[in-house]
């Protein structure tokens, strides 16, 4: 049995759908971020920057979320990461792990829950925030998924942050294409399981 080590938020979110989408059977160890519980003893020993999500499988503990992607795609017969597109996903991949996640993460931080300590982070990670949605636009106006016409990892990494369009206060559907895929990811079984593993009841905004 696989253990994943989450919290409800788009990184821990990616490993949730990668599960589901695999079939795999996986018990959630439920790491409560805002209860610091990422600091614990037990759990420092396991990752090594106190972040969610780490996946135990069999021996293996794996950390970082574009790893563990990749980890879980090559234990299962590389689904959902063809050797084909490795260059192209692998690309995505690294777009999302170095740069829609994190600039993503800080439009958060500032714009939804810091609103007002600082104009200039504010508008700093909303003008990201907006070239994030744009770059993907453009991405996704010549493939139907990101590395390829397939989906593959690039888009469950990505998908779960676009989640958070809510908050991002950009308007997802003014962006054709980058909304053409979400809403087309958005209705996959198992991103529907994987997004609320928990079963707390949260749906995917839409
Ligand atoms: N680069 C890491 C980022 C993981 C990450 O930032 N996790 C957040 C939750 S989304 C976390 O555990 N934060 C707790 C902390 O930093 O104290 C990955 O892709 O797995």
């Amino acid at each position: 049995m696989i253990e994943l080590f989450y919290y409800p938020t788009p990184n821990g979110r990616k490993i949730s759908i990668m599960l589901e989408e695999l079939h795999l059977d996986y018990q959630i160890k439920r790491i409560d971020i805002t209860k610091n519980e990422q600091f614990s003893e037990y759990f420092s020993k396991i990752s090594p920057l106190n972040k969610i999500p780490v996946i135990k499988y069999n021996e293996d503990v794996v950390i970082e979320s574009g790893e563990i992607l990749i980890y879980l795609a090559k234990k299962n017969n590389f689904k959902f990461y063809d050797p084909k597109y490795e260059k192209e996903i692998n690309e995505w991949l690294m777009i999302q792990v170095s740069f829609v996640g994190p600039m993503l993460g800080q439009l958060h931080f500032f714009h939804k829950f810091n609103p007002g300590k600082s104009e200039f982070a504010e508008n700093r990670f909303l003008d990201l925030g907006k070239k994030i949605y744009s770059y993907l636009d453009v991405r996704l106006s010549k493939f139907k998924f990101l590395a390829c016409d397939d989906y593959t990892i690039a888009d469950i990494a990505t998908f779960p942050w676009l989640c958070r369009h809510e908050w991002h206060d950009i308007g997802i559907k003014n962006f054709k294409n980058l909304y053409r895929w979400y809403l087309n990811i958005a209705q996959r079984p198992a991103v529907i399981k994987g997004y609320d593993p928990e079963n707390l009841g949260e749906k995917i905004p839409l």
